[in-house]
Order: structure tokens, then sequence, then C-alpha cells
């Protein structure tokens, strides 16, 4: 562990700066290099908690010290398989990115050290929780940056149960760009008016990077223009399903630290929004959703009953979020044929990406040569052929026969005969296919234009790429 050496930008840094003696007051820095889904952390010292499930991520091990939990946090440059095959140099913690979730109960004394192996200052700002002002991370305004090679102590009573996030507040433009992010639950000390108890509580967080095709480092720079929409630094069809057994209370949190919002979407339920970055929401507020909009800084905790077998869709719903490794600048071949351009174009401008002629979703099937380590567009396979969405969007998987606690995934869904979508072959119904009713506003005449354009004007859709136009070609 000391001996290792990390590499920032080319240059290599020793982490020999953390002296041996001081290391030895420290708890041991518990390092996680993969990428799956860990089964959750059940407590075996201090109060008991239902734990959460960080989806492609871990919970922070913790030793008690006199009553006092203690973590030990190492910022540091990692690697993170954002999908098999395609891995990313980023900033992170103990081995990831994001960072382990750090899980604690209500009124908890916790004393986290935060060791730093980056080539800069960094700090840890604990997002949403009440604590003494000295301990609230933000360099320059509460505390000295921590220099590199150097460890912090924070320590503070964990007030109030809910969904929080620790990010860096130092450099943070680049700190956050790279990664340098996690997820912290404080658990109700027993029973609570306004947080029920679940089955499955699950936990991830938004995060966007701009990778360039062919390369592995995120540039820091940008702020709208991401081609990368993640949770937890994972990618469709690389985030792991979420698991359920059938009529399981489900709890998700979802915390947001990318530039914009995603309205985050669950296929075949109903969810109440049981809980925002202020704790637990009060009953009379609650209403059913199928989409909650999450804005940037803010965290969502979502409750539903599980009561709907099969395999749901569960996505952010700006339909570019669900895409990855977007060229931009690309135009609209919707309606274009071209057949054999593609590859001549490619040989021209290697990271051009062309667009389906019947939309995007040829992508998925075309064999389309891309420069190394770049991640699919889209390469989800379902049991019915390609999903054709990638980045932020997983499954929500309800089964009858999942064992309590058991995440492990169940394979596809097998529907039961006669409940999926078939293709009309004019013997179903016997009354052959009705004529499709049509639109006919012109001979309605219930509400004339006022006055016709000289001639009649016919436009078309700019789709998928219209948004994009205005920044021209990389
Ligand atoms: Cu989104």
């Amino acid at each position: 562990m000391l001996n290792r050496r990390l590499f920032i930008g080319g240059a290599a840094v020793a982490s020999a700066a953390v002296g041996k003696a001081a290391m030895a007051a420290l708890p041991e820095p518990v390092i996680q290099t993969r990428p799956d889904t860990m089964p959750p952390l059940v407590p075996n010292t201090g109060r008991p908690y239902n734990p959460v499930v960080t989806l492609n991520g871990w919970t922070l091990p913790w030793r008690m010290n006199n009553g006092i939990k203690e973590f030990h946090l190492v910022a540091e440059p990692v690697v993170r398989e954002m999908a098999p095959g395609f891995k990313a140099h980023l900033w992170g913690y103990n081995g990831q990115s994001p960072g382990p979730t750090i899980e604690v109960v209500e009124g908890d004394r916790v004393r986290i050290f935060v060791t730093n192996k980056l080539g800069e200052l960094t700090s840890i700002h604990w997002h949403g929780q009440r604590l003494p002002n000295g301990m609230d991370g933000v360099t320059g305004l509460n505390q000295p940056g921590i220099p590199p090679g150097k460890t912090y102590v924070y320590e503070f009573v964990a007030r109030r149960p809910g969904t929080f996030m620790y990010h860096p507040h130092a450099d943070e433009m680049v700190q956050m760009a790279m990664g340098m992010m996690g997820f912290w639950v404080t658990h109700p000390k027993g029973k609570h008016p306004l947080i029920d108890e679940v089955d499955r509580d699950f936990c991830f967080l938004l995060n966007a990077y701009d990778i360039e095709p062919g390369s592995a480092t995120p540039k820091i720079m940008t702020m709208l223009d991401f081609n990368l929409w993640s949770w937890n630094s994972r990618i469709f069809p690389a985030i792991d399903p979420l698991v359920v057994r059938h009529m399981d209370k489900v709890r998700i949190r979802v915390g947001n630290l990318t530039m914009t919002n995603h309205p985050i979407h669950l296929h075949g339920h109903e969810f109440l929004i049981t809980g925002t970055d202020g704790g637990p929401t009060p009953k009379s507020t609650r209403q059913y959703e199928v989409t909650a909009d999450i804005a940037v800084g803010q965290m969502r905790q979502m409750d539903f009953l599980a009561d709907e077998e099969g395999d749901w869709a569960f996505h952010c719903h700006k339909s570019h979020h669900t895409m990855n490794a977007m060229g931009h600048g690309v135009p609209t071949m919707i309606g274009v044929d071209h057949s054999g351009v593609a590859r001549q174009i490619t040989k021209l401008i290697p990271d051009y990406m062309v667009m389906g002629e019947r939309g995007m979703k040829d992508m998925t099937e075309m064999e389309m040569p891309l420069p190394d380590n770049t991640a699919p567009m889209m390469a989800g396979q379902g049991p019915f052929g390609a999903v054709g969405m990638g980045g932020m969007f997983s499954v929500v998987k309800v089964r009858k026969d999942q064992k309590r606690g058991d995440y492990s995934d169940p394979g596809w869904y097998q529907h039961p005969p006669g409940t999926v979508a078939y293709e009309f072959t004019g013997g179903a119904g016997g009354g052959g296919l009705p004529d499709p009713a049509r639109f006919k506003a012109e001979s309605a005449g219930l509400m004339p234009p006022v006055s016709r354009p000289a001639q009649d004007i016919e436009v078309k859709v700019r789709k998928p790429s219209g948004g994009h136009g205005a920044h021209g070609g990389h």
C-alpha cells in the first residue's frame, strides 16, 4: 500500500509522504478494484440498520474506536471500467469512482480520515449534513486544502437521517469532472414516523464525462456537451440490474452531481418521493409519480411496491442521456441512403459516426469501425434483440422466485403465453384491420387560420442530432 506509485499526468507521486507511524494510527484503507455491485455490508458493530446496495459500487467498512465510527477515505487516481473493455482514467476514492458509500446511523459520532494521494490540494464537503462549520470542507473558507500526501480528519455527529453525498470543494471543476464523489446514507435510529422499512434499498449517483472516442481521460472544461452519461461511472448495458423479489418494498436513492437535471423514469410502477435533500418528506406532500426530475446537487429517494413481475426499464428520460459516446455536429442521415459510404468517411475522419438512415437504431447492428477504447453507442442486447439505448439506463427485474436478500441476476423475464405484443397477421379478433383514423385539421373548419402563407411550408423534424446543430463539427 505505502509503496504504491500513482501516476498523474505522467508524473509519479509516491505516497511515502504519509509516514508509517501516522498510518499505524489510521484505519487500514480498504481498496476496491472490482466494478461489480457488492453485497450489502451488514453491520457487525454499532447500532443495527438495514444496509443499502450501491449499484456497481460498495460500502466502506469502518472500525469502532471508543464509540466513534472511523472511516478512511483515500483520494487518488483510479482506472474505472465504465463498460467491459472501456476503461476511463478518473480520480476517485479507495480505488474506485465514485468512492465507496458511507453508511451510518442517526446519532453516530463519525471520524473520517482523508488521505490525499492526488497531485494537488483537495478537501471533502459532506453535502447536506448538519455539522460544525469547520467540518464543512470548503477549501479556503472552512479549512486549508489537504496538501498532497497529507491526511486530514473530519469529525461530526450524523445528526439527521437521510440521503447525502460527498465531494471535494477544492479545484472542484476538475476534481468532480474527474469523478470525485460518493454517496452517504444516514439510517434512522429505531423506527421513524416518516421512514418506512423496506426490503431492498438501492443507491447510485448520476455522473457525466466528456471522453473523446479513443482516449481515456475526461476533458474537464466541458459544460454541456458531455458524451458519457453514467450511473456510478457505468454506462448501460454495464449497469447492473436492480433485482427485487415480487411484492418487495423497494427504495431507490439517487444523487445528481452532473451539470444538468435528469428526469429519472420507472416503468410499470408508481413511486412516492419519500425523501429529498432536506430529509424525509411530510406524508401530506407525497404523490405518486413515474418520473422524478433530479436537479443538479439534489438527492431524491423513491419508494415503491414491486407488485408487477417483469423486466422494467428504468432510465433518464432525456433521450440523449441514454446513448453513449455521441459525436457532436453530426448531420441527420434519416431518409438518406448511405450504404457503403460510412467506411469511406471513417477513413478520412476516424471519429466520424454516421447516423442511421432509418434512425439511430441502425447503429446497434452496423459494424462501424470505432477507435480503440471507445464505448459502443448503444450495445444492450435484450431477449428480443438490440435495446436501442445506453448511458443512464438499467432494468428493474421483479421476480416471484427471487430469494430474500438475493441480488443475483435471474436472467430475462419469461413472459406468460399471450402477454407479449405480437405481429398482426389477420387471424386474431376476426374483424380484420380497422382503418386508422388520421388527423384532418384543414377539413374540420372550426378555427380556420387567419391568413394562409403564399406557399405551403413543409418542415422535416431534424432528429436526433438537431439539438447539437449549433455547435458545428468537431
Ligand atoms: Cu439525464
